[in-house]
């Protein structure tokens, strides 16, 4: 049984959500046959929808703190942790200098890839509402260190909120940020612009400074980008970033959230499919290949044999091969058990999966063929009777497990294996059908 969607955290949420997506579309893909075609081409736009939703990741919620050199993405880093995890206004040449805080969930993975190492990792706990939101105090965009630089070009991309931090003082000095800020655009990315260091200014000041910044960024074609007025050392502001981190968190589930449904959705459609707790059981494979060795002459080979050994007859008889008819019908047989609790679009996909009789014939009697029957040795006089009798009943036996053998070669790849998969695609959907009467 998989896991049921309110066991995962938001740890592996979104590779559980994948991994479900991605056998919903196998298995539609099997067994498009047994499917309306509206009711399939309804849930393969549904799939597509998550797809493109899961491609962003639902687990997460990536906050970026970007800037310059001394624009206070350290010390925002911390008046929005509450702590003094990040070092401020220090230069640090080491080749890494990522902070991240995590609430709720420490994101190993997330971080191991971004390259945050173990002690700037900062886990929390606190508001429910950041649950999910990684926090990173990035290193200066402006850095002389390439590998620095580095981190900034490959986490910026996928940040779901990149907030670029601003120094008043440099502001004019728009190429750079705007350059990032359209990078996050690009990808539909929201993000927003903090000017820092109000404390620092008159408020009539700092707000020209915001129309100004707008009006820069407007020029760049960046009109919904946010500019907020913050200062990292008062506090000023700040909770209002925080509504900010929050409603991105929100967001993030809100996605998540919107793959479940379209899943129960999905569910829901595909349910007229399929029969209520039908659970396809695979027939006897034994019976099959017992049957069509038979057919196949296998039977009569064996007691051939046995009477060779046994020195009754000199030659055993050239195998005759099986017959398209014979084929037919245990094929038939076959398809009607594998398929008996099903709706009967479910007999039409598995008969069509499983090779064609003619096919099967001519393969059957290739393989027996091409098998090397036991040589057998002639049985005379009367006497040693009892080794006569044990020769000739290993000689059938030996026969019989040969022929068995190279009709099941054929069965596994032509008729099991095909069987198997439309089973297991009806089981695929039907789970996902119970999801939908929960
Ligand atoms: N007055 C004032 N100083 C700040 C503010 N934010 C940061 N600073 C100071 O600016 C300097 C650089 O800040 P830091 O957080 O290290 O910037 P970073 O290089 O972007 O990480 C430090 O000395 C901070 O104390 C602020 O809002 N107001
Ligand atoms: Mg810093």
């Amino acid at each position: 049984m998989s896991l049921s969607f309110q066991d995962l955290g938001p740890t592996d949420e979104t590779t559980a959500l994948h991994t479900r997506v991605a056998r919903l579309k196998s298995s539609l893909e099997w067994a498009s046959e047994a499917i309306e075609p509206s009711v399939r081409e309804d849930v393969m736009a549904t799939i597509g929808r998550c797809e493109h939703r899961l491609a962003l990741g639902v687990d997460h919620t990536v906050v970026a703190l970007a800037g310059g050199t001394g624009s206070g993405k350290s010390s925002l880093f911390n008046a929005l942790t509450g702590t003094q995890f990040a070092v401020p206004g220090v230069a640090r040449p080491t080749t890494s200098e990522v902070s991240a805080a995590t609430w709720g969930d420490s994101a190993s993975a997330l971080l191991d890839w971004i390259g945050v190492e173990a002690p700037r990792r900062l886990g929390l706990i606190g508001n429910p509402k950041l649950r999910g939101v990684v926090l990173l105090d990035l290193p200066d965009h402006d850095s002389v260190n390439a590998s620095n630089r580095a981190i900034v070009d490959r986490v910026v991309p996928m940040a779901d909120l990149l907030v670029w931090v601003m120094d008043p003082q440099k502001y004019a000095d728009n190429a750079v940020h705007s350059a990032y800020l359209s990078v996050a655009s690009d990808h539909g990315q929201p993000s927003l612009v903090v000017l820092n260091h109000v404390d620092r200014l008159e408020t009539d000041a700092a707000w020209e400074i915001v129309r100004d910044l707008q009006r820069l960024l407007a020029e760049d074609g960046l009109d919904d980008v946010p500019v907020m007025p913050l200062s990292a050392r008062t506090g000023q502001g700040v909770d209002t970033l925080l509504a900010e981190l929050e409603g991105a968190a929100e967001a993030r589930s809100v996605a998540a959230e919107a793959v479940r449904a379209d899943l129960v959705a999905a569910g829901r459609s595909l349910s007229r499919a399929l029969a209520r707790d039908a659970d396809p059981q695979l027939p006897d494979i034994e019976e099959l290949v017992s049957a069509l060795a038979t057919a196949a002459g296998i039977e009569a080979l064996a007691d051939a044999s046995a009477a060779v050994a046994l020195g009754r007859t000199k030659a055993v008889p050239a195998l005759l091969g099986i017959r398209t008819e014979a084929v037919e019908r245990e094929r038939l047989d076959w398809v009607d058990e594998a398929t008996h609790e099903l709706p009967v679009a479910w007999h039409r996909v598995v008969n069509e999966a499983v090779a064609p009789a003619a096919l099967l014939a001519e393969e059957i009697n290739a393989a027996l063929e091409a098998v090397e029957w036991p040589t057998i040795p002639r049985g005379s006089g009367v006497k040693g009777a009892l080794t006569k009798h044990t020769r000739a009943s290993a000689a059938a036996k030996s026969v019989r497990s040969k022929g068995r053998a190279a009709v099941r070669s054929v069965l596994q790849p032509l008729v099991v294996e095909p069987t198997e998969l439309i089973h297991q695609a009806y089981r695929n959907l039907d789970e996902l059908t119970e999801l939908a009467r929960d």
